[in-house]
């Protein structure tokens, strides 16, 4: 087995200055990490990444929080200008909104683009340093797309098992792609790789239909599942590996005894009403003003839901330091105090909001004690919230409500209620008919939700991805 060496922009964790020489490690929250972590403590490798914290890293508090991983850890330093032009810049002013459909979004500030090169570079810098001959390169996602160009700009001498990449975040249609100002040169970095994964059929048919349109000189060939891309006297592979989770862990830690206890906690607080869950990181992808209106308009049209069901919300703080996502939380805040505002009763309170991260055994809790799970990103890659409900349901039973657009639906479709997230007098009917479902409906749809997710978990999606690799001729550099 070739060693692994993961490259990301964050690490598992965030180091945090709390003063002089004190240093805070928190875990890192977001779909990334939740997947790729588990694999990696598994089989051991590498992993290259920013700790989060700008300018110099701190050796004594960076060793202290990976003494225990399992793996490797090799840090990547980024200046506070480098964190405002590539992360805060290229990457989540252009990349993120644009790749999620939300053009208006975009900053197409020119200078970003060079810091983006220049940061990538760096990544490339570590693997040239840290990776032998022989190992697989793993990249992950939006913020790193010109690490494979990099690499052989730096003409980095060597033979790896693989140069692959693969995108967390959706990849947009042609109409869309095609504002980006770096349109050409994005796609030639992306070709550099030898093996390109997307999340979903529908991300692979746009990479492919943007290839064909932006690059003349790249030959495109598919055949059912299987699409080669010949550019460059190479050949590059692509495909579709939806993303899964850790079902076990999220099943037996479901069930086991201070989640079940807190889990009936939660249901008691709440007598006579139907639990019904949002759980998300801050972001305007997430969909989650669209899904409070939605709420609101049940409320309004549907009178048996008061007094009947509680959204609980859950709002974990990310990219606060943007002034958009601050802004951001300001629309939620007022919605969530005018829904509540209007509806509330001496003895219900129709939304509970939290504005903050919960810990693995209240996340766990929370999704065992909801009836139905809401879940309507305008867009998203895959929504493994909605994968990781489905694993708690440990008695089957339980509704997804989820939005057409997250990568999850194409997995899901036939057992969610799938919604269409811009149509809030759609979303309101659903939830009603959620709220409606017996139980044996609910069990019925569960169980095939259940039966799929704990199949395509996260080991399995590995082990496609480097199956997938496997097949490649080594990459020279
Ligand atoms: C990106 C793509 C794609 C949530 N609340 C809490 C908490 N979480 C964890 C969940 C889940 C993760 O955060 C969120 O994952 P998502 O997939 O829903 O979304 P993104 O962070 O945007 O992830 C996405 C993913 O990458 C993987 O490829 O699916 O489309 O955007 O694992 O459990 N964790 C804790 N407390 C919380 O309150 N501890």
């Amino acid at each position: 087995m070739n060693r692994l060496i993961i490259v990301s922009n964050r690490l598992p964790f965030a180091l945090d200055s709390a003063g002089e020489d004190l240093w805070t490690v928190t875990p890192a929250v977001g779909g990334l990490v939740s997947a790729v972590e588990p694999v990696l403590r598994e089989r051991g490798g590498t992993w290259i990444g920013w700790p989060g914290t700008a300018g110099k890293i701190p050796q004594g508090p960076l060793a202290e929080a990976t003494r225990d991983a399992g793996y490797n850890v090799v840090p990547v330093a980024l200046s506070e200008t480098e964190r405002n032009e590539f992360y805060y810049g290229y990457s989540n002013e252009v990349i993120w909104p644009l790749f999620h459909d939300l053009q208006n979004f975009c900053n197409f500030e020119p200078a970003y683009w060079q810091a983006y090169k220049d940061v990538n570079d760096r990544y490339a810098d570590a693997i040239g340093r840290s990776a032998q001959p022989d190992d697989f390169i793993w990249v992950h996602d939006y913020h790193l797309m010109y690490v494979a160009q990099a690499l052989r700009e730096q003409s980095v001498s060597g033979k790896f098992s693989g140069l692959t990449f693969f995108l967390h975040i959706p990849f947009p249609p042609y109409d869309i792609f095609s504002k980006l100002p770096q349109q050409q040169r994005l796609l030639s970095a992306l070709l550099q790789f030898d093996l390109l994964g997307f999340q979903t059929r529908r991300d692979v048919r746009n990479f492919m239909q943007c290839v064909r349109r932006v690059m003349p000189d790249a030959k495109v060939l598919s055949r059912g599942e299987t699409h080669v891309i010949r550019f460059e006297k190479r050949k590059i592979r692509v495909g579709h590996f939806p993303i899964g989770i850790d079902f076990d862990s999220f099943e037996n830690g479901a069930q086991c005894e201070a989640v079940t206890q807190r889990s009936q906690q939660l249901r008691a607080s709440f007598p006579d009403c139907q639990l019904m869950l949002g759980s998300d990181r801050l972001d305007y992808s997430k969909g989650i003003p669209e899904r409070l209106r939605a709420f609101r308009d049940a409320l309004e049209r549907y009178p048996e839901l008061r007094g009947r069901v509680v959204l609980i919300q859950i709002v974990v703080p990310s990219r606060v330091e943007i002034p958009r996502y601050h802004e951001f939380k300001g629309r939620i805040d007022r919605l969530v105090g005018d829904i509540n505002g209007r509806f509330s009763t001496s003895t219900w309170i129709p939304v509970q909001y939290h504005f903050r991260g919960l810990n693995r055994e209240e996340l766990l809790a929370h999704y065992r004690a909801c009836d139905i799970a809401f879940l309507t990103p305008l867009k998203d890659g895959m929504n493994l919230v909605a994968k990781e409900y489905c694993a708690c349901r440990v008695h089957e039973d339980g509704a997804l409500i989820l939005s057409q657009f997250a990568g999850a639906a194409e997995q899901l479709k036939p057992d969610a209620l799938l919604v269409n997230p811009y149509d809030v007098e759609q979303m309101a009917d659903t939830i009603v008919r959620a709220f409606r479902m017996s139980l044996a409906e609910r069990t019925a749809r569960m169980k095939r939700m259940r039966r799929m997710v704990r199949k395509e978990n996260v080991f399995w999606w590995v082990d496609s991805f480097l199956k997938a690799g496997a097949k490649l001729a080594p990459s020279s550099l």
